[in-house]
């Protein structure tokens, strides 16, 4: 039987584009309007008149523009892209897409906070939700994920409960976008499962970069199942080619002021710059015969597989090349479901998976109105569609024909059931119906402190920092009292730490850390390659000089970061020698904030310089980025700033340990020299300097 398909999604998604470029205004029925900005009126100062069908129908399409938002990961941003495997993983799978390293999978991705509705700010403390879908030619896998490996909860009928506990609460929805509230913390005190996602939740990883800068975990160990049947357990990772980057707390908070859109913004102008954020594949395979080879459950979401124990085995890679064309019709309306897999890919008994196979697919039916959401463009697979499910809101197809039942003569039998196809992998089960947690969930403390055990210093520095901010916006002193309680168990450094900033005794330690430690899971194990992608923001006034200025972002340009010329006034700037520089990006200083950046560099040039020092700002704005542990660059008279900003050695003097770590200094007069801009674009590749010493930095 030979399906007409078409080529690429992409080809498809055209199909249903709409280009209003050189048309007349129309009605929804196709008929041509006269006047739009007047409603028909009984006279000119008249009642408005019923008859006027544009009126109606205008508003009555705008009255019902909203659709539910996402009880969950409301806020969310999109992109399409395409994945390919590298080589065959047909001994692991018969799933095409993973098999055929000719074939270009397209794809969706769609990244999301978890807690804030649909117009909160990207940077709050969360996790992330990474969410793929593959339109391959066996039908559509949906590879629902998050960017933290593990769940807070073993058994999905705990979802609602923890959901309830860390959205705004009920009586007032408050706090918007926020973990830090009393009900979230209630929660974890009373259920130690959640222990060890809420480690990964107050660490970095909870406030990324970008989210072309995240990791992203499958979490449940899935199946992969081959031609002859045979099964392996997987775990699926993406890791980011860039590196797995964070903000700071300090600033993530005041990006949620200054650009509440930074994530989706960012991921926007990457792929419109054509800098495809990219991801590798990996997968964590265990023989089905290992099944119980560890001291954790396989089947249970709040547990990690060790990569020293499993390394993770890269196989393919996702790019994402192609913003939407309309926010609404692709990211809002695609609909992930957990149980979308393909020949191939099958599930486990995770108790969370499973419930998560029921909730996706019903959750669709309050968000778009029925049961054809399929049909919708960016939620239609590629593969052809052929069954006798019919009718329902909003069916866009007309399926012809009288035999729309199983078995049939009259539309010849079709469509058939030629037995292939897929086949659920036959494990063999046998229990008693029990309303009982399996004995081998029961530990929540160890991998908790595995993860603490592997954070370097300045990591274990933000966990402490994250559960004193959260524990302290916390009113009740029993729920404080009982996660430090918990924190005790994890280790009791931590515990004690955490005690005391938040007005809580000290706890009596409990127990010896078992002192294991699992080396990738520290951000010091995730750099990436280079400076790829990032944005430095270069401070100048009028009377720069010119030369260095062009050379310095040449420089950026070439190693594909990105450079943003910022003066006080946008759009045009006079150089040291008269010269007026136009300034590609209309960005003026006060517009932007060190926040949004992640390196610094005041250029040189006398007056350039001297009207810097006396701008608050602009001190600011050094002093900030300094404090927030980002490469900071000056050359020549732009040195100056760096001294009114007050950062060590800047002065001349010898900074004291670790204070000067990247900090560039040309003191030289002149233009920026080779060796300045090596030095800077090395400092650059270092990310952040938390070695810095943090008291006494004013911003
Ligand atoms: Fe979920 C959305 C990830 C557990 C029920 N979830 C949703 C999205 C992501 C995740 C990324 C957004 C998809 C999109 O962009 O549209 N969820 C996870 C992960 C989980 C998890 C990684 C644990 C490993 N989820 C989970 C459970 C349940 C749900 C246990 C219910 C029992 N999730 C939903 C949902 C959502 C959803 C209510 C809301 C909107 C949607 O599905 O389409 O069905």
């Amino acid at each position: 039987m030979t399906e007409a398909r078409p080529v690429d999604k992409d080809q498809q998604l055209a199909a249903a584009r709409v280009d209003h470029t050189g048309t007349r205004l129309t009605t929804d029925q196709g008929i041509p309007v006269d006047n739009t900005d007047n409603s028909l009126h009984a006279g000119a100062r008249g009642p408005s008149l019923l008859e006027d069908f544009h009126l109606r129908e205008k508003v009555m399409r705008f009255d019902h523009e909203r659709i539910p938002e996402r009880v969950v990961h409301a806020r969310g941003s999109g992109a399409h892209g395409h994945f390919q495997v590298y080589e065959s993983l047909a001994r692991y799978t018969t799933a095409e897409f993973l098999c055929d390293p000719e074939l270009r999978t397209p794809v969706f991705v769609r990244f999301s906070t978890v807690q804030g509705s649909r117009g909160s700010a990207d940077t709050v403390r969360d996790v992330r939700g990474f969410a793929t879908k593959f339109y391959t030619r066996q039908g559509n896998f949906d590879l629902v994920g998050n960017n933290m490996p593990v769940f807070f909860i073993q058994d999905g009928i705990k979802f609602p409960d923890v959901i309830h506990a860390v959205k705004p609460e009920p009586h007032n929805e408050i706090p918007q976008g926020a973990s830090a509230h009393d009900s979230f913390w209630d929660f974890v005190s009373l259920q130690p499962e959640t222990l060890h996602h809420v480690m990964w939740l107050m660490s970095d990883r909870a406030i990324p970069r970008s989210f072309r800068t995240m990791q992203g975990f499958g979490v449940h160990t899935f199946r992969l199942v081959n031609a002859q049947g045979a099964n392996t357990f997987v775990k699926f990772h993406w890791t980011p080619v860039l590196g797995t980057h964070s903000l700071v707390w300090d600033e993530a908070q005041k990006i949620a002021g200054t650009d509440p859109d930074f994530n989706r913004r960012d991921l926007w102008e990457a792929i419109e710059a054509g800098a495809f954020p990219e991801y590798e594949l990996g997968l964590q395979l265990i023989p089905e015969d290992q099944e119980f080879e560890y001291d954790f459950d396989l089947l249970d979401p709040t547990k990690i597989v060790p990569e020293e124990l499993v390394p993770v085995t890269p196989v393919g890679k996702l790019v994402l090349d192609r913003n939407p064309n309309n926010f609404f019709a692709e990211t809002e309306q695609v609909a992930f479901c957990v149980g979308n897999v393909v020949p191939g890919i099958d599930f486990t008994d995770d108790p969370l998976l499973q419930a998560r196979l029921f909730s996706y697919l019903d959750t669709q039916l309050t968000r778009l109105g029925g049961p054809n959401f399929a049909q919708l463009p960016v939620n239609r697979p590629l593969a052809a569609v052929h069954n006798h499910q019919q009718d329902g809101f909003a069916q866009h197809q007309i399926p012809v024909g009288e035999g729309n039942y199983h078995p049939n003569t009259l539309g010849g039998g079709c469509p058939a059931v030629p037995g292939t196809g897929f086949t659920h992998f036959p494990e063999r089960v046998d229990g008693h119906k029990v309303r009982r947690r399996s004995e081998t969930f029961a530990d929540h403390y160890s991998q908790s402190t595995l993860f603490w055990n592997s954070m370097s210093g300045w990591e274990r520095e933000h966990i402490i920092e994250a559960f004193r901010f959260e524990l302290g916006k916390c009113n009740r002193m029993a729920v404080r009292e009982r996660v430090v309680g918990h924190l005790e168990q994890v280790d009791h450094q931590l515990a004690v730490a955490v005690a005391a900033g938040i007005g809580v005794d000290e706890p009596a330690p409990v127990g010896e850390n078992h002192g294991r430690r699992s080396r990738a899971l520290s951000l010091t194990a995730r750099t990436g390659n280079g400076v790829l992608g990032r944005k430095v923001a270069v401070l100048a006034a009028p009377g720069v000089e010119e030369v260095g200025l062009a050379r310095l972002c040449q420089a950026l340009h070439e190693r594909g970061a990105k450079a943003d010329v910022l003066a006080p006034m946008a759009g045009q700037l006079r150089t040291s020698n008269r010269d007026t520089l136009e300034l590609p990006e209309a960005k003026g200083l006060y517009t932007m904030a060190s926040v949004l950046y992640d390196a610094v560099v005041v250029a040189g040039g006398e007056d350039s310089a001297a009207m810097l020092v006396e701008d608050g700002y602009a001190v600011h704005f050094v002093a900030e980025a300094y404090k927030h542990a980002k490469p900071i660059g000056a050359v020549a008279e732009g040195v100056g700033l760096l001294r009114r900003a007050g950062l060590p050695g800047a002065d001349g003097a010898p900074a004291p340990d670790g204070a000067g770590a990247g900090v560039v200094i040309q003191s030289e007069a002149g233009p920026a020299g080779a060796d300045f801009l090596e030095e800077f674009i090395a400092a650059l590749t270092g990310q952040r300097y938390f070695q810095r010493p943090r008291k006494g930095v004013v911003a």
